[in-house]
């Protein structure tokens, strides 16, 4: 049954539709190399294998940024300064943004822009209650998606977008630029971007966090095939493709793909997908940066480098960027 008081806390919804979805996929395995991608991972399944590879001991990246973040929370606070307007890319289930306002001085908007739903009109609907003097607009969107974002009424003196995690590395580089200068006309004079970005590194820890023993990064990757199979009538046999993650030196990136284990045949909207044994879908790229390929792009994006935290390994950081 559908709750109406939830249903009245999303601000906007531009969620992608099913025909864009179909579409999306019907373009990627039609190519070469088949792909799909990786945002429609985040149904409510795909969401909570998220949440769970987040507390696996070889996923280090929400450890890690978690440290740093609690390491230099309040110069963080201090820079972003009072009565902030915070937007959130990708807001997942909102966690890391509870400890940022926690720390915040007087927030006064919060606009969490998320792709899976049910999640953010959740979570939504607990920080509203959680923050009774912080206005909390959500917006379900797919954040490389062109939409505009609620009028507000209260005042605010800077907006700062925040987009942890490594989001960013999802993104091939040159998307990734075209994106962080649509970040900076969202922030205009005066705002910034709090964001963290994983960095190049040994590859076997690279290996073992996209390959967990307990399978849930598996489970996760598969979970794409289980969800167009649903939503879109398709016939994909989840037991004969495999989950295969390997770091590719020369792009700096994570890819992720699903092997096909046979030759078989995938039915979608009236066509037929073909598959050799061996052939894979590309699912995910999680490119990795060193720190001056990251400060090249804030400048190639419109931003300044205010500030930029590490943990002791080298392995994370988090970046201040003023609008320059
Ligand atoms: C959301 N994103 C930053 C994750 C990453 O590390 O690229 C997604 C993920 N894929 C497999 N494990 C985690």
């Amino acid at each position: 049954m559908q709750d109406e008081g939830v249903e009245r806390t999303i601000s906007y919804d531009f969620k992608p539709g099913r025909e864009s979805f179909l579409a999306e996929v019907l373009i990627g395995l039609r190519k070469p190399q088949k792909e799909l991608p990786s945002k429609y991972f985040y149904d409510e399944r795909g969401s909570h294998l998220f949440e769970r590879m987040c507390e696996l001991e070889e996923y280090y990246i929400p450890r890690i940024e978690a440290s740093i973040m609690q390491a230099h929370i309040k110069e963080m606070a201090e820079l972003v300064g009072p009565h902030v307007l915070l937007i959130e890319y990708g807001s997942g289930n909102c966690k890391k943004v509870r400890f940022l306002l926690d720390h915040l001085h007087n927030p006064v908007v919060y606009i969490p822009i998320d792709i899976s739903r049910e999640q953010l009109l959740h979570v939504s609907k607990e920080l509203a209650s959680e923050y009774p003097k912080l206005e909390v607009y959500p917006v379900c969107a797919d954040y490389l998606s062109s939409f505009d974002l609620p009028a507000l009424k209260r005042p605010n003196e800077r907006v700062v977008v925040y987009f942890p995690g490594s989001t960013i590395g999802n993104l091939d580089p040159i998307l990734a630029k075209h994106f962080l200068e649509h970040v900076a006309s969202v922030c205009g004079t005066a705002g910034a971007l709090l964001i963290g970005v994983d960095l190049k590194k040994d590859p076997a820890v690279l290996h073992s966090a996209y390959n967990d023993k307990e399978g849930i990064t598996a489970a996760f990757n598969l979970n794409l095939l289980q969800r167009i199979n649903r939503e879109l009538d398709c016939d994909f046999q989840l037991e004969w493709f495999q989950h295969y993650a390997f770091y590719n030196p020369r792009e700096s990136r994570v890819e992720m793909h699903l092997v096909s284990q046979r030759d078989q045949e995938v039915h979608l909207n009236r066509e037929t997908i073909s598959f050799a044994k061996g052939e894979s879908i590309w699912t995910e790229s999680s490119y990795k940066y060193n720190l001056d390929e990251f400060e090249q792009m804030a400048a190639a994006a419109g931003f300044k480098v205010e500030r930029v935290w590490v943990d002791e390994r080298q392995w994370f950081s988090v970046h201040y960027w003023v609008v320059s």
